[in-house]
């Protein structure tokens, strides 16, 4: 089999890359680990960046997202029983657009198969080679059938536990981490929000935030310490822990109801560099993790694809390499902007073990700045809708 670009990872990245590029008339091919219906049973992100939302129409696949995607205008943020709301409009110009990464992913699906392009699932043991070469090629098997697919690129868009990254040699990486003592446990319910907009509740007892679906689909999530397993959460206990920290207000009005999905994610903020080497570049979770807090993770996947599949399309249209030579260093001086993010609105909103007197009063202080003042709302704001690509 050969094709122009090989796509490893039918997930956002891959899938949204495919589009773009087809729509470019440059053709691929997705090779997925798992089943389609199982890339459709994850439940992730739900915060689309203006720039995601932008990016989602030029690929021509917004409809479904301009009909039921909810746009949100600013966000509330409650430390104890103090709640304040952040204008993103009022400060940008701009605002964000609450829609599951579910439903985008389900969206890319349905148009790579209107596309006619391949998508090969359940795609095993996937390998890249000479990735260093003008002549790369992916080898995989399928039922037990060996296939090797020739290439003149390949997009690595497999996550964090992919293959592309660590195809690139050790001593070619540079990777920066940092752990979070905390997780994430997350409820999904079918009951109306607790609010029009998120809330993201910080309180003595930890970190909590309230997002949404649609008008009948919530969000929940509770800062829990690693040591937790789901199975320790009842969804009463979870409901109950959930309202001490929530303004009191707020947790009055609070709908609860049996959990459709509960999980627990563990917090890290990792980069790889570079994103490329040679004909392999990496795009999204394969090269970057961020907190979830920032609602950052797949608005970077997106910004990743844009710069890469404007580079290949340089490339195919006879304008040489450039953009693929700059991938690597325009994408990751996003990336960074955004990990700086995530990891300050993380620190400015979890408890963390140990934290000393001085390290509360620096949260105390840093709340009451965004409370108080314009700029630094208009700067949570300008990295919270989304840095321009
Ligand atoms: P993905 O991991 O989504 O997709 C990679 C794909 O590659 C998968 O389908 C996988 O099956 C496939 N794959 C892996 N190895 C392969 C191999 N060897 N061969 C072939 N295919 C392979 N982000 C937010 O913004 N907000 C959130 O609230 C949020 N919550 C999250 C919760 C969890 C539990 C996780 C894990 C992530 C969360 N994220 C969140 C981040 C998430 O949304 C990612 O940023 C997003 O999925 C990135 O998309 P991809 O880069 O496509 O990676
Ligand atoms: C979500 O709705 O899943 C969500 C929203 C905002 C975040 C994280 C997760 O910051």
């Amino acid at each position: 089999m050969r094709t122009q670009v090989a796509i490893i990872g039918g997930g956002p990245s891959g899938l949204l890359l495919g589009r773009l590029l087809h729509r470019r008339g440059i053709n691929t091919v997705i090779l997925e680990r798992r089943s389609k219906a199982h890339v459709l049973g994850r439940i992730r992100a739900g915060v689309l960046e203006r720039g995601l939302v932008a990016l989602l129409t030029e690929a021509g696949v917004s409809e479904r997202l301009m009909r039921e995607g909810l746009r949100h205008d600013g966000t509330l943020l409650s430390f104890d029983d103090t709640m304040f709301r952040v204008d993103f409009v009022g400060a940008t110009g701009h605002a964000v657009t609450v829609y599951g990464q579910t439903e985008v992913t389900r969206d890319l699906y349905d148009a790579r198969e209107a596309d006619g392009a391949p998508t090969l699932f359940e795609a095993e043991d996937v390998a890249i080679h000479d990735a260093d070469s003008d002549t790369p090629f992916v080898t995989c098997t399928r039922g037990g059938e060996t296939l090797r697919i020739e290439c003149d690129f390949i997009a690595g868009c497999d996550g964090f536990h992919g293959v592309s990254r660590t195809t690139i040699p050790a001593d070619r990486r540079r990777e920066f981490e940092k752990v979070y003592p905390f997780g994430w446990l997350g409820i999904l319910s079918e009951t109306p929000p607790v609010n029009d907009e998120l809330i993201y509740a910080s309180s003595e007892r930890g970190f909590a935030l309230c997002s949404m679906r649609n008008a009948n689909l919530s969000r929940y999530y509770l800062q829990c310490s690693l040591e937790e397993r789901v199975e320790d959460w009842s969804d009463e206990a979870f409901w109950e822990e959930l309202k001490r920290r929530m303004p009191a207000d707020q947790a009055k009005r609070l709908v609860t109801g049996p959990s459709v999905e509960k999980s627990i994610a563990p917090l890290r903020s990792f980069v790889s560099e570079p994103m490329r080497w040679g004909r392999l570049f990496l795009c999204g979770d394969a090269a970057h993790i961020v907190p979830p807090t920032g609602a950052k993770g797949l608005n970077l996947a997106a910004s990743d694809v844009h710069y890469l599949h404007e580079g290949l399309a340089d490339h195919y249209a006879g304008r040489g390499m450039d953009g693929l030579d700059a991938y690597s260093a325009r994408a990751l001086s996003r990336v960074w902007k955004a990990e700086r993010f995530s990891w300050w609105f993380t620190t400015l909103t979890h408890r963390f073990p140990g934290q000393t007197g001085f390290d509360r009063r620096m949260q105390e202080a840093e709340i009451d700045l965004l409370r108080t003042n314009a700029a630094a709302q208009a700067a949570m704001a300008e990295n919270y809708v989304g840095l321009p690509y």
